[in-house]
């Protein structure tokens, strides 16, 4: 087994990493002492990064909204004092538009039931709608949820959300991709890890002062996401948010977060809750 493969061995098992780049680099050459111009003509070594441990969180819920029910949240994103929702399911997919203090739909505009509707974004003047298998996006004007245009991705489409210069999607895999929004070019991808494994089934995102945070699909735990090399930095357990016995019959898994950059709130729901929570993570 070469070293390179041990290597990899050890960054798939954990944390070793680190003491595998101290060895390597003890087991080196001796290295003169520099002089002054060395010094700066050759910069030392960067030492192999470090896997970052991911902090451990729990929850409490500030306080909770109704939720329709019926509405099979993809995507969810706070906007202008309301929620937008994006709903799945062929024949119930829909762009809408919620009042958060009642659940009560606004706005809604209905998806063809060819589609089942999937992540969902808002960046600039601009709606942006996944769908789930057909590589297709579809582009709404914010205010009147007229249709503007469509768009095409490889892939299957599950979360969306953008960091105010990219669009960047989820398809049920340990990988993000970052897309240009006019092109919808991938500008680059990052694979989702935790103490080097990766992480898949990333579904619903949201993009939170730097972060990328997404559910993990058919869990209680949201991970958040460092967007610059995909290291999970978080891991939040919101286990027992909508007690089993309060679940509506057809209550599905958790899926959407939201987040209300001026009074800095997260809200998260699930697919057909009957309850939208604002909630405030803690450290365990
Ligand atoms: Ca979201």
């Amino acid at each position: 087994m070469s070293v390179r493969t041990a290597g990899l061995v050890l960054l798939a098992g954990g944390v070793v990493l680190g003491g595998l780049a101290v060895r390597q680099a003890r087991s080196g050459p001796p290295v003169a002492a520099p002089t002054t111009a060395a010094v700066t003509a050759t910069p030392a070594p960067t030492p192999a990064p470090k896997p970052k441990v991911p902090v451990a969180y729990t929850y409490e819920v500030v306080t909770s909204y109704a939720h329709d029910p019926q509405a099979f949240t993809q995507g969810l994103i706070w906007q202008d004092g309301a929620f937008l929702e994006s709903t799945g399911l062929n024949g119930q997919s829909t762009l809408r538009r919620v009042e958060a203090a009642t659940g009560k739909v606004l706005q809604s505009v209905p998806v063809e039931a060819e589609y089942f509707a999937e992540g969902m974004t808002v960046l600039g003047p601009r709606v942006y709608q996944l769908t789930w298998q057909h590589q297709k996006g579809f582009i709404y004007d914010l205010a009147t949820f007229q249709r503007v245009g469509e768009f095409r991705y490889a892939g299957e489409g599950w979360g969306l959300t953008t960091d105010g210069k990219s669009l960047i999607l989820s398809d049920g895999s340990a990988q993000l991709r970052f897309l240009d929004p006019q092109t919808f070019a991938v500008q680059r991808t990052v694979s989702v890890s935790v103490n080097g494994r990766p992480v898949d089934k990333l579904n619903e995102l949201e993009f939170i002062k730097g972060e990328i945070f997404a559910n993990v699909w058919m869990t209680d735990f949201v991970v958040r996401i460092d967007p610059a090399d995909g290291s999970v930095t978080g891991i939040v357990d919101l286990s027992g948010l909508l007690p089993v016995v309060a679940r509506p019959p057809e209550a599905d898994v958790l899926n959407g977060i939201a987040y209300d950059a001026e009074k800095d709130r997260i809200f998260v729901t699930g697919k057909k809750w009957d309850r939208v929570f604002e909630i405030r993570l803690k450290a365990k």
